[in-house]
């Protein structure tokens, strides 16, 4: 498999995705905007210089204003400032809002790697297998401190940072290998912070899932083995999670077919508006349920004591995605 080091022109990287295209053209806008002003300003400054340069006898014409030509100097440069924002504000929001049917990879960058769980509960570390025409969103998160996930092929970049989660999707249109790069300075080995992107056809996809490697000699599957002190054993990410309730003690507490212990059932949980005891409500996504496991006090739910304990330590950032993973799929 060739590894894509190709040039779009401008010297960016190739275009992988529409969102590329998307950020290139306003990119190129930009750029040939800044060489019309360069040469309007410049241009005209030089001529002015040397047209009206200092003679003999010469007097300048006393000035008091032109309210034309402030209109104009005001009026459009706001409208092609304005007019960039817009357009800026519509790539960014492409790139940040994945489709609802997204297939979702979970992403956790460490010193000095980045690792991949995916919803099957295979997980590869250097290495993140994708389909491609299909919309994958990850779900990143950080062992330790800063990281920041970038694709320059791909023109998608996002800070991981830790203890929260944070999320960017793309959807591969160019097969082959694209590289990866940490984008936050993270210490010793920041620069050997890589991995690749391996955009697999529908066919190889279908025998990497599988588990078969796939042609060209890569795609060795890792499936993961014993992560973070817990037996995770090659099952979905949301079996492993269900696993990892019961190794944990949560179960003592929570159910997942409806019924109500000290605290409340996982059924149902993700994605509803859930009633906080101080009478807001909030939303139950990846980042709640991460809050509700490390920070048990921080929202309590209505109705129930805060008896909590914190899971702060306990529970590595891979075993939390599994514990997510399986929250989610108790819709
Ligand atoms: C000693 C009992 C106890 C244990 C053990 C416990 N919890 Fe809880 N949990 C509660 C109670 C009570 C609440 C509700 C009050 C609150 O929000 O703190 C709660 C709230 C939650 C919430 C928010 C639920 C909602 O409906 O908004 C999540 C998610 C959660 N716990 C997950 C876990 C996980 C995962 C574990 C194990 C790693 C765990 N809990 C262990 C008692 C417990
Ligand atoms: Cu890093």
């Amino acid at each position: 498999m060739f590894f894509n080091e190709a040039y779009a022109g401008n010297g960016l990287p190739i275009q992988g995705t529409d969102v590329a295209v998307m950020w290139d053209s306003l990119y190129n806008f930009l750029l040939w905007l800044s060489v019309f002003f360069f040469i309007l300003v410049v241009g005209g400054m030089i001529y002015l210089a040397v047209r009206y340069r200092k003679r003999e006898g010469d007097k300048s014409k006393y000035i008091t204003g032109n309210h034309l030509i402030e209109a104009i100097w005001t009026i459009v440069p706001t409208i092609l400032l304005l007019g960039i924002f817009a357009w800026g504000y519509q790539v960014y929001s492409k790139m940040v809002h994945a489709p609802s049917d997204a297939m979702e990879i979970r992403v956790i960058g460490k010193q000095w790697l980045w690792q991949f769980q995916y919803e099957d509960g295979k997980s590869t570390i250097g290495e993140l297998y994708v389909p491609i025409n299909k919309p994958v969103k990850l779900i990143m998160s950080s062992e330790d401190v800063l990281h920041s996930f970038f694709i320059p092929n791909f023109r998608v970049k996002q800070d991981v940072v830790p203890g929260m989660y944070s999320s960017v999707w793309f959807e591969a249109k160019v097969p082959g290998q694209h590289q990866v790069f940490c984008t936050e300075y993270c210490g010793f080995s920041h620069s050997g912070m890589l991995a690749k992107v391996i955009v697999l056809q529908p066919d190889e996809w279908a025998a990497w899932k599988k588990g078969k490697s796939v042609a060209g000699g890569i795609g060795t599957v890792g499936v993961s083995g014993t992560q973070g002190g817990a037996p995770l054993a090659a099952e979905s990410l949301p079996a492993q999670g269900k696993k990892l309730t019961e190794a944990k003690g949560c179960v003592a507490c929570h159910s997942d077919d409806g019924s109500t212990k000290i605290g409340p059932t996982y059924k149902g949980l993700f994605g509803s508006k859930v009633e906080l005891q101080d009478g807001s409500t909030v939303v139950a996504d990846e980042n709640y349920i991460r809050e509700s496991i490390m920070k048990p006090q921080a929202k309590v739910v209505k109705g129930f004591n805060p008896v909590m304990p914190t899971f702060q330590g306990l529970v590595s950032e891979s075993e939390m995605n599994a514990i997510v993973a399986y929250i989610k799929s108790l819709k």
